[in-house]
């Protein structure tokens, strides 16, 4: 049943349901008189489409008329989640559509279930771009995402014998009314040719940059309703698409399939998602995606701002441009190139324009994520930009030189491109040397910028770098996905709470009050009940809903350390059989996530739990007690489910590795306590939630790089705790792999030979521990209920409306236009 429905929709001629009728017959063209579910979905789809359309019309028009300035955020990656529910709940239409289905015998929730979601991200980065659209129009800004229509979002993945399998995602097979077409938004981009030279009037030297091959972009908009405010902002979603239908000369000379082939090999550009979230490939066709997203986005910049009529000094006072992480950082020699070669401005005043329209954010400090691209490949495909590149380090390096006489290493530090037999771009430097803002996306993370992976560029540019701690979106991460719990919200502290996240802090004068604490109660088991039926669905398994249930949840990674989780499982496992007598808190420990296919390290991890899970599951000594799950296939609409039936939040990547987590903040929002490190937000929930509500454990940032310096070798905890021993020799075995002994060798191996860059088994014992205290605790179910209101208390902070706020007036410069 909808909640505050108090606010009405916008007042309008028609009934919601009356124009669903109306476009399943006009735009579907099918026949209305017999309405089906999926009639009834795309008509709904259509008719909400309208009301966002008129306002993001009435919208544009005011940041033109009010001459606003306006933001760009550049993302490669954009992952919405599912677009009906939001989209209803923002503009008040709940109810409505709901009445509109269930008098035709359709039910809301049904239809949603069955709505495909765009996965246009791979994880964090994405999702953080998706909250961020959804605070910048509940804020009323004059924003714009930018980002690619890919055809093929993040693979399906498919768990077949504890392996995980790889299925293409086709979300656009029936096409999808979320995404209007814009056919005739549609601009040349240009990819390898050649520069030529010449002098103009006042005989400055020019460039040009012709021939080669051109791609056209084309423009898909999706809108972005703000909550409940009238405000849509949009996210346009570039296409490619082929340049000519068909190449003409070999077309006449007969060659059919040949003009043809050429077409398609254009719009491969616009394809796939490159499914992975760290060491970047170098692949030619992932720069090309690159820079055909900007030389597009750039475009569309320009000519809006050139029917301003202003002057290009005037550029960054009407822009400012995001760039997140430096995948779009091709943008800032693409805007050089523009202002230098098209609008013939000198270079210092391109310079100075640039300068002072581009900001940065960096996701990581690991190494090998680093984005860098051959000066070979660049020359070859951006042959003008590449030119720039190399006159913006001439340059730079010229001043770092002066500044920084007694320092002759320093140049080479902070070039824009490697020394060496194959010199390399190195895209964060051009971000940093470009931009008149640096991020990092939480406190400890932007210390470790500072301190460690740019901090030559720390002396250099000593006002360029900021933190911005992220946030997530409370319509999306508790007002959707926690139906029970907004309810209960709502009745106690009023509806604020969801554009204000700070008045959760209320909830603690409720903790004292006994009936509050057990309705609360209630609503936790209400959505863990809600999962098991999933669980039960999905992998033919009956778990407990009492029992604790202990969820990771995001991509496959060593720095993540699923494996530390597992470890402790098998471990668990040991127990219960050893000592059946010992009663036990009965636990459920959920996993989900993507390995991205080339990973071999992380699908060994996926198949090891997967092949722990069906041994522990099938044990009649411990099936009472422990329960293994993955669940496949993990993504926004997962995560909705899991979040708010989640007792405990797994957060335990190695100190210093994870930049911030944002997954963190949705578990604890929803009364999840955290089990984590002393790394990226975490650090701040447990400022915030307060030392006893949340489980830290493990060694810090410092503790890491002290034992690595000092030498560290797992052998030494090998051979002192028998118990991990136990373990680890079981995975060297054919105990989870019968009659195959070497399935998880390399686990092995990588944790000891290989001297365990992770330092798992470091963490084992202080992780072991804390997990002792977790069952502990919350069997007083008083004591775990009060802590679990004070996680939720305390996460207004990480609301994305704060972060959205710090980065419009710390970095932006802008202001709400409502
Ligand atoms: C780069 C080049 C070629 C191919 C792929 C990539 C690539 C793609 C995605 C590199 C990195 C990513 C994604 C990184 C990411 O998601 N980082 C996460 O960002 C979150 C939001 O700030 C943080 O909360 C996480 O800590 C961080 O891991």
């Amino acid at each position: 049943k909808p909640l505050d429905e108090s606010e009405a929709p916008e007042a309008r001629n028609s009934a919601l349901g009356e124009d669903a009728l109306w476009h399943v017959l006009y735009s579907l063209g099918q026949d209305n008189t017999h309405l089906t579910e999926r009639k009834c979905y795309w008509g709904l789809v259509l008719a909400v489409r309208d009301r966002m359309l008129e306002k993001w019309s009435e919208v544009q028009r005011r940041y033109y008329k009010n001459d606003d300035k306006r933001l760009y955020y550049l993302s490669l990656e954009f992952l919405p989640g599912k677009f009906l529910r939001g989209n209803l709940l923002a503009l008040g239409l709940e109810n409505e559509a709901h009445e509109f289905l269930r008098e035709r015998g359709f039910s809301l929730d049904e239809i949603i279930a069955k709505e495909c979601e765009p996965g246009l991200g791979n994880g964090g980065l994405g999702r953080l771009a998706s909250c961020y659209m959804d605070s910048m129009a509940t804020y009323g800004l004059p924003a714009y995402g930018y980002g690619i229509r890919y055809s093929y979002g993040l693979f399906r993945q498919e768990i077949r014998n504890g392996q995980q399998v790889e299925q293409p995602d086709n979300w656009l097979h029936e096409g999808t009314h979320w995404l209007i077409p814009r056919p005739y938004k549609l601009y040349p981009v240009r990819f390898y040719g050649t520069v030529y030279e010449w002098l103009d009037d006042n005989g400055i030297l020019r460039h040009d940059w012709r021939g080669g091959d051109l791609v056209m972009a084309m423009a898909n908009d999706v809108l972005v309703p703000g909550y409940r405010n009238g405000h849509v902002n949009s996210v346009r979603l570039w296409e490619a698409r082929p340049h000519k239908e068909f190449v003409l000369s070999s077309f006449n000379a007969g060659d059919y399939i040949g003009s043809v082939q050429e077409k398609i090999s254009d719009e491969n550009i616009s394809m796939v998602l490159y499914p992975s979230d760290d060491a970047p490939e170098g692949k030619t066709l992932r720069l090309k995606q690159q820079y055909f997203f900007v030389a597009a986005t750039m475009h569309d910049m320009v000519r809006r701002f050139k029917k301003l009529n202003k002057p290009w000094d005037q550029l960054p006072e009407k822009n400012v441009v995001q760039l997140n992480e430096t995948h779009p950082s091709i943008a800032i020699p693409e805007l050089m190139r523009i202002l230098l070669d098209e609008e013939l401005l000198s270079w210092e005043e391109a310079w100075y324009i640039c300068q002072k329209l581009f900001a940065y954010t960096n996701h990581t400090v690991l190494p090998e994520a680093l984005e860098t691209w051959t000066v070979e490949l660049m020359e070859q495909l951006l042959p003008r930009h590449m030119q720039i590149i190399y006159e913006i380090n001439r340059r730079f390096l010229e001043d770092v030189r002066l500044h920084f006489r007694d320092e002759p290493d320093l140049p080479s530090r902070v070039s824009l491109i490697t020394a060496g037999p194959e010199p390399r771009v190195r895209m964060s430097h051009l971000a940093i040397v470009g931009s008149f803002s640096v991020n990092g996306v939480s406190a400890l993370h932007t210390q470790i910028l500072r301190d460690r992976v740019f901090h030559d560029f720390i002396r250099i540019f000593p006002d360029r770098f900021n933190n911005k701690t992220n946030g997530v979106t409370p319509r999306r991460w508790l007002r959707q996905c926690n139906v029970p719990l907004s309810w209960l919200l709502s009745e106690h502290l009023g509806c604020g709470w969801v554009t204000d996240l700070n008045q959760l802090e209320k909830l603690r004068e409720l903790v004292d009050v006994e009936e509050f604490r057990h309705d609360w109660e209630q609503c936790r088991l209400t959505n863990k009940k809600r999962l098991a039926d999933y669980i039960e669905k999905m992998n033919g398994i009956t778990v407990n809903p009492h029992s604790i249930f202990d969820v990771q949840v995001k991509r496959f990674h060593e720095y993540k350390r699923q494996l530390l989780n597992i470890l402790h499982i098998i471990s668990l496992y040991n127990n219960i059989r050893k000592k059946p007598e010992v009663k036990m808190q009965p636990c459920t420990f959920i996993f989900g996530g993507k390995a991205a296919p080339s990973y071999r390290m992380a699908k060994d991890i996926i198949y090891l739990i997967n092949c722990v899970a069906r041994r522990v599951n099938s044990d009649p000594h411990t099936r009472n007690f422990l329960k293994v799950i993955f669940l496949a296939n993990y993504n926004v609409s997962l995560a909705q489910l899991l979040v708010p039936a989640t007792d405990v939040s797994e957060q335990i990547s190695t100190a210093g590795y994870e930049a911030s987590g944002t997954g963190n903040m949705k578990f604890a929002l929803n009364g999840a306590l955290t089990l984590g490190t002393r790394d990226g937000s975490n650090i701040e929930i447990a400022e915030r939630v307060g030392d006893g509500n949340i489980y830290l454990f493990g060694l810090c940032e410092q503790e890491v790089i002290d034992l690595r310096r000092r030498g560290y070798d797992p052998w030494d905890i090998y051979k002192n705790d028998s118990e991990l021993r136990e373990v680890l020799d079981m995975i060297n075995s054919d105990q989870f792999t019968p009659g195959d002994p070497t399935a998880f060798s390399s686990i092995f191996n990588s944790l000891l030979s290989g001297g365990d860059p992770f330092m798992i088994l470091a963490d084992y014992r202080a992780y072991v521990e804390a997990h002792k205290r977790i069952a502990h605790e919350y069997v007083d179910r008083e004591l775990w209920i009060k802590k679990s209101i004070m996680n939720t208390a305390g996460m207004g902070f990480f609301s994305s409306d704060r972060a959205i706020k710090e980065y419009s007036e710390g970095i932006w410069d802008i202001a709400p236009d409502v």
